[in-house]
């Protein structure tokens, strides 16, 4: 009987081999492990602060004078926090065949570890208000609060954090363009083609590094709306599930358990879903799901001329916050 064993081994061994080839995405599972280390407060005024100042230039609409304006500051402030920031300026055609001047805004912490965790949000706000309630309102673009300006605001506070104390891991936070001139609801001929996140899809691409690699990235959007529920979206179970886990394992532990529930979310296409199947970096999306939405998806004024400063909670911005820097200076260098 001894005589068998070699053989099971070795059926057990082609076995593990040919499952090799299913197409399922297969995570890379190197997952860092915890420090103990003061993690700073996360200020959520401040926070805020930097969202109402982006809403202060008007609509980020790719084109305007407003867009430019504000990517000059978000370089200005980030270049005030940051090591270094990479401005990556591109051309894309929209679903419409308007070519779009973007600008992928890259700063960068720690830049010769080469354990490196990405955070990302889009800066760019939605040139039309397609899903408000009054049609007359669907050609009027958006303030984008939550729809843009609220992951960017936590992240440059985020910054500003690690620029008074460095965390030991590597860090690229990445403020994505022309995420959202995807085609408006009432122009259907382009489902399913990859008109939104055209600053992702670039990015991924062409990365700001050649080889780049991070261990694995945090998406941002509309996260600043009240009472959140960050369900587990569809794409970041699907590429990064270990990483989800880890940062809900995180929001629970902070107590934070409700806003981040257990529960699968739908399958949304953004940024995250270009960094997972472009640049093969897991990455998951921090995103308020809600079914019950007057949309179906988002939150209610999602992409209504109400996205703006009053939408946004600060409490929101303190949990988020308060889960990333947890999650960065948690992490081993
Ligand atoms: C779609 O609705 C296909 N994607 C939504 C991505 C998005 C828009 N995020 C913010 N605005
Ligand atoms: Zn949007």
């Amino acid at each position: 009987m001894r005589s068998f064993i070699p053989y099971i081994f070795f059926i057990f061994v082609l076995a593990l081999y040919s499952c090799g080839s299913s197409k399922k995405p297969v995570e890379d599972n190197t997952l860092t492990s915890e420090v103990q280390v003061n993690v700073p407060g996360f200020d959520a005024d401040s926070a805020y602060a930097y969202i109402e100042k982006q809403l202060s230039f008007g609509p980020r609409v790719p084109g305007s004078e407003a867009h430019s304006k504000c990517a000059s500051w978000l370089e200005t402030i980030m270049e005030s926090f940051a090591d270094t920031v990479q401005v990556q300026a591109f051309k894309a055609r929209a679903y419409n065949g308007n070519v779009l001047r973007g600008r992928n805004i890259i700063a960068s912490f720690n830049l010769e570890n080469k354990k490196r965790i990405m955070l990302s949000a889009h800066w760019d706000s939605r040139p039309f208000a397609d899903h408000d309630p009054l049609e007359s309102n669907h050609n009027t673009a958006i303030d984008g609060a939550n729809d843009g300006a609220s992951g960017v605001g936590v992240l440059i506070e985020a910054a500003r954090q690690f620029s008074m104390q460095n965390p030991a891991i590597g860090l690229d936070i990445i403020f994505f363009d022309l995420e959202d001139y995807g085609p408006p609801q009432d122009a259907q001929n382009y489902a399913g083609e990859d008109y939104w996140g055209l600053g992702s899809q670039y990015w991924a691409n062409n990365p700001h590094k050649t080889n780049y690699r991070a261990l694995y990235g945090i998406l941002l959007d509309m996260v600043g709306v009240k009472d959140p529920t960050f369900m587990m979206e569809g794409f970041s179970m699907m590429y990064a599930p270990s990483r989800v886990k880890k940062v809900w394992d995180m929001a629970e532990e902070l107590g934070y358990g409700k806003y981040f529930p257990r529960e699968r979310g739908s399958y949304i296409t953004d940024d995250h879903y270009y960094v997972n199947n472009i640049a093969n970096i897991p990455t998951i999306n921090i995103i308020h799901l809600d079914p019950k939405s007057v949309n179906g998806s988002f939150f209610d004024h999602w992409h209504t001329v109400n996205d703006n400063l009053e939408s946004i909670d600060r409490s929101s911005l303190k949990i988020v916050g308060t889960v990333i820097l947890n999650v960065v200076y948690r992490e081993k260098g």
